[in-house]
């Protein structure tokens, strides 16, 4: 069993895996341990499960075997493993787009069938009306999305307009000609955009049509499954050119439409100061966690959970009130928008349930641990499934149908409520520790907060006094201490004046050692210039962009500023991190991120280094073919120092 400080720099967690030790409870570590010594084949990438003549493998140091029994060698088997591995995490963002878009075209569908049967018109067409499940929050965001993809918006109602949006969104899903993506072109400087295209053919492999350039997100994801069956593609080049343009259909298509969409329907972030870490979670209230991804869900247990009946019921049964908290993305969504507390990141959510204190966890998609139902047992907290997609053994399921969402929300808080008195008061033990910080730098929140403008820091880099930005985003993974990456690597890049934006687990651990507060400019982990620039503007050193998803908005904050200089995002002083990374969605993240010519580091080991090959296109070749490419590097000190490195020889180019 580890020592609690070796499993975390966090002092929530520490105590909570303390606690659990004391209680006999099993977490994720025990879990890792469990299965060390973990297989050489595997973490190399040279095992290959894709036929049934198999499982082959790949002698790593030379000798027999070198072949699978269909002849691949281990930069085939390693190359067509990530293309899977990056096709899963397209997938995942991309299926959370479609919902979206979906949850927009249905409810616009429902104000259309309400009109015709005679409900208040004015609200319908605003699509503002409480008859609807879901409205538009941000009818000017719709505006501006439905003009950046050339949608005449003049004399529409948002109803017509929503729907227009949603059709050409979901048609990106699945549209057959060979056109790139609607959403891409429509976000995309050309620069960027003439690179995609001509990347393969600077490769050597002039037959892919539009280069990288996706055609529909999910012809990609499919395309990928295709290649990597067996006896299709085996020339590691052509399968990683595909993985690039699956993954750009992840960030340019799915994720993009999953952060526009929910900025519509959900409102568009403000910034807005709010609380992070277990501390959050309330001794004498009804605590409900929400966790998972999509907001679709999460914005409606927020909703639900300040209904007055569900309010009276928690105070009859002796709570104080009912208290929601985030963890995860789904955390980041209803944290951005609402300010709504997070409890934790990716390796905190067995802790949460540790503290005895919640009352139901509620999950979508995506991150969860089945342990949690495990954990669960040991206390009366209830784990709800609610999507369809995601099933829990052993958990309350109470599947989410967005047309009867207030009700079904309703019931999922309902069912909280009333496990109250099932509570064991003396098992409750919940760490004192929160963070505050601000919130919610949207691209938009950004743009208002510099006067309508990114001047003020392109001329800050410029001058040299932020010598470039990092974009740092990504999961937690018990192979790391959890957050010592994170933090590591992000006081060493603001010590040199590196301007920080982030996303996902990264950003929420951020928030719990208060880089987002703006006196974290005033310590030593920032170096003067960005101090200077974070105290003259009012900002934070960092900026906390949202969830994974939003990943896409650093996109497309690199997109305007490119485009103000008139280059290609790859020439810009710009780098990417994701110093924990444990899912297939970094996967893709970070392959979109070298694709879009971000250059991007890993602070895990990919399941590569088995195919010489594919770790020479990947860390090398591919400056050559899109102008950026991945760093590899454990070691959070060196890797800031590389990427640094990176940022200046960026700077040089550039002239400045
Ligand atoms: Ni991102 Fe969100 Fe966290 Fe990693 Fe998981 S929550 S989508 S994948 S673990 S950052």
């Amino acid at each position: 069993m580890k020592k609690y400080k070796e499993v975390s720099i966090d002092p929530t967690t520490q105590k909570m895996y303390e606690r659990a030790q004391e209680l006999g409870i099993e977490t994720v570590w025990e879990r890792l341990e469990k299965q060390q010594p973990q297989c050489g084949y595997g973490l190399l990438g040279i095992c290959c499960r894709n036929c049934m003549m198999g499982p082959c493998r790949i002698n790593p140091f030379g000798g027999e075997p070198k072949r699978g029994v269909c002849g691949a060698d281990a930069d085939t088997i390693v190359a067509r493993n990530l293309l899977r591995m990056i096709a899963a995490g397209a997938a995942a963002h991309s299926d959370h787009g479609r919902h979206v878009a979906l949850t927009l075209l249905v409810a616009a569908e429902m104000a259309e069938k309400f009109k015709k049967e005679g409900k208040p018109v004015l609200e319908l067409d605003n699509m503002a009306s409480n008859t609807l499940p879901y409205q538009v929050r941000d009818p000017e965001k719709l505006k501006a999305v439905a003009k950046r993809l050339g949608i005449e918006t003049e004399g529409k109602s948002i109803r017509e307009l929503a729907k227009e949006v949603a059709e050409v969104a979901l048609n990106d899903f699945g549209k057959q000609d060979e056109e790139p993506l609607a959403f891409l072109k429509a976000y995309l400087n050309p620069k960027t955009y003439e690179i995609f295209e001509k990347a393969a053919e600077k490769a050597g492999m002039p037959w892919f049509e539009n280069g990288i350039l996706p055609r529909s997100i999910d012809r990609e994801i499919v395309e990928s499954l295709h290649r990597t069956h067996i006896g299709t593609d085996h020339d590691p080049v052509s399968i990683l050119l595909h993985g690039l343009k699956t993954a750009l259909g992840d960030a340019w298509g799915g994720s993009l439409i999953a952060t526009e969409l929910q900025d519509v329907l959900f409102g568009t972030p403000k910034v807005i100061k709010a609380e992070a870490n277990l501390g959050v979670l309330k001794e004498d209230y009804v605590n409900i966690v929400v966790h998972g991804h999509e907001p679709v869900l999460s914005e409606k247990i927020v909703e639900a959970a300040q209904d007055p009946e569900l309010i009276e019921l928690a105070q009859k049964l002796g709570a104080k009130g009912i208290n929601v908290v985030g963890m995860c993305c789904t955390g980041l969504e209803v944290l951005m928008r609402h300010g709504i507390p997070i409890a934790g990141n990716f390796l905190q959510q067995e802790m949460a349930i540790v503290t005895g204190a919640v009352e139901a966890m509620v999950v979508d998609v995506q991150c969860i641990m089945p342990a949690t139902v495990d954990v669960a047992r040991c206390f009366h907290t209830k784990i709800i499934d609610t999507s369809p997609i995601a099933t829990f053994p052993g958990a309350i399921h109470i599947k989410f149908d967005e047309r009867r969402a207030d009700e079904i929300a309703k019931e999922i808080v309902r069912t909280a409520v009333e496990n109250f008195p099932n509570r064991s008061k003396q098992r409750v033990e919940i760490p004192k520790e929160k963070m505050s910080g601000y919130v919610g730098f949207s691209v938009e929140a950004i743009l208002e907060h510099f006067g309508g403008t990114l001047k003020p820091i392109e001329e800050a880099i410029v001058e040299g006094k932020i010598k470039g930005v990092a974009g740092l985003v990504g999961c937690n993974n018990p192979k790391v201490k959890q957050d010592h990456n994170h933090i590591k690597i992000a006081n060493e890049l603001m010590k040199r004046d590196v301007l920080l934006v982030g996303t996902g687990c990264w950003a929420t651990a951020a928030m719990k050692y208060g880089i987002f507060l703006p006196e974290y400019a005033d310590t030593e982990n920032v170096g003067p210039g960005l101090r200077e620039f974070a105290k003259e503007w009012g900002i934070p050193p960092a900026l906390n962009m949202g969830s994974c998803v939003d990943c896409t908005r650093i996109l497309v904050l690199a997109d305007l500023v490119a485009r103000d200089l008139n280059v290609p995002i790859s020439a810009l002083p710009v780098v990417g991190s994701a110093p924990e990374a444990m899912t297939e969605k970094a996967v893709s993240i970070g392959t979109y991120f070298v694709a879009s010519g971000i250059t991007t580091h890993l602070g895990v080991v990919p399941p590569v280094l088995g195919g010489p090959k594919v770790v020479k296109i990947l860390t090398q070749d591919l400056y050559d073919i899109v102008g950026a490419a991945f760093i590899v590097e454990p070691d959070p000190y060196k890797a800031a120092k590389l990427m640094y490195e990176h940022i200046m020889k960026k700077r040089k180019e550039l002239g400045i």
